[in-house]
């Protein structure tokens, strides 16, 4: 079965029958190949052998823009794991150097002999894209369910679908066509706009707010994203320890050893990816945080455990920056000191309710750090995974 590599999309794509089709819609404007080659890659490195059918841009802009995300398309397709299905050039009328390329590109039945060649059985097959081929001839649409259902016996089919144009009556067929429904939108948040991935319908079951929202890295494809995660806590509790420990990279803004403005890194665990913004400690620079804190999604408290005298200021931190009404998540930093306080007795001491993670960290040795990642990204996915759940619930 393929993978999204999004968990939340995953556990639930996994009860679809196999093989299966899916419809990836993609709003004006945003393009839906990165997610699209990401998927494809994923499919072929992991299971199996994966097939693009391309009829709106050259094969070998698909070749550049998955070599771009960090994808070895061409040890895959030595592997036997990868084969292009050059639709395009036929249609521009340029020559190819693709092994499989369709003659007449707007022939449903022209595309289906060409992906015999390649081997379709048991494979996935991505149709890259639908709007295209609707808008070479009029009975596009019959002809293009046609081919998928064709497919979809043999093999599992995911087609992009870009809606810009179409009459609302024909979206709904298109949709009606497919085991799954996918699309990608901008969601504007707080002034930012963001690309969130949202599964409308999967199998029988309808969702409005099953999303998540997403970032494409190149390299590295497809990621979930969140913008913001604070990290704040007292002077000295380490939390620019933390952020360079919780990153891939990072930079502080620091002078003789305390942070005087902000510390930024970047997280990217397991499919996630977030920035994290590090806070200064010291009193005199609270007028920042205030503003540090705007649009976070998320908040890590860090104390030092061997210091409880310091736990009211840490109190008082997680009021200037609005924690409290976001998830939280408080590392027991100084782990490895002999008098280090319990994560129970951290939990106590600052009054935190049980539904805030306590993980024992020891910053400087990176201990810990991995289990604060995965609290962290559970935190942040429980958000969505508990509006899904309320959804279903109510249905
Ligand atoms: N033993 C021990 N030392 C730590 C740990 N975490 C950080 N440190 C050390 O504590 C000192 C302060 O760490 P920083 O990360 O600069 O602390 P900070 O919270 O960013 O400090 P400010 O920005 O000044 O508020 C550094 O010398 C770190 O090496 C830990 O878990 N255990
Ligand atoms: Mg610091």
């Amino acid at each position: 079965m393929f993978k999204l590599g999004i968990r939340l999309f995953d556990d639930k794509l996994r009860e679809l029958p196999e093989p299966c089709s899916l419809l990836f819609i993609s709003s004006p404007g945003i393009d839906p190949v990165p997610v699209a080659i990401s998927t494809l890659c994923n499919v072929s490195r992991d299971q199996g052998k994966a097939i693009y059918v391309v009829n709106n841009k050259p094969p070998a802009s698909v070749r550049r823009e998955a070599g771009l995300l960090g994808f070895d398309l061409p040890r895959l397709s030595e592997a036997g794991r990868f084969v292009m299905v050059d639709s395009y050039s036929g249609f521009s009328g340029q020559p190819s150097d693709e092994k499989h390329v369709v003659g007449d590109p707007s022939s449903a039945d022209r595309i289906l002999g060409c992906l015999e060649g390649a081997g379709l059985d048991r494979t996935f097959i991505l149709l890259d894209s639908l709007s295209s081929f609707m808008d070479m001839h009029e009975k596009g649409l019959d002809d293009f369910l046609g081919l998928v259902a064709a497919l979809k016996k043999r093999a599992t089919v995911m087609v992009l679908f870009s809606t810009w144009g179409y009459d609302p009556d024909c979206v709904k067929r298109v949709k009606s066509g497919f085991d799954a429904v996918l699309s990608l939108r901008p969601v504007e948040e707080a002034s930012l706009l963001r690309q969130f991935l949202f599964a409308e319908r999967i199998g029988e079951t309808h969702y409005e707010k099953l999303a998540v929202p997403i970032k494409i890295l190149r390299p590295g494809g497809l990621r979930v994203y969140f913008p913001k995660v604070l990290i704040t806590g007292p002077h000295r509790s380490g939390k620019s320890t933390m952020v360079r420990a919780m990153s891939a990279s990072a930079v502080s803004v620091d002078r003789m050893g305390t942070t005087v403005a902000m510390d930024y890194g970047y997280l990217d665990h397991k499919g996630f990816a977030c920035d994290l913004v590090g806070t200064p400690g010291q009193e005199l620079f609270d007028p920042i945080l205030g503003i540090l804190a705007e649009e976070a999604v998320a908040v890590v408290l860090v104390v030092n455990a061997t210091d409880p005298r310091t736990f009211e200021r840490a109190r008082a931190m997680l009021q200037r920056t609005h924690a409290r009404s976001m998830p939280l998540l408080v590392a027991a930093n100084y782990s490895d000191g002999d008098d280090a306080l319990s994560p129970e007795e951290v939990r106590r001491q600052l009054e935190l309710p049980e539904d805030v993670p306590v993980v024992p960290t020891v910053a400087i040795d990176r201990k810990g750090v991995p289990e604060l990642q995965d609290a962290l990204i559970n935190k942040l996915m429980g958000v969505a995974e508990a509006e899904s759940r309320k959804e279903e619930g109510g249905k």
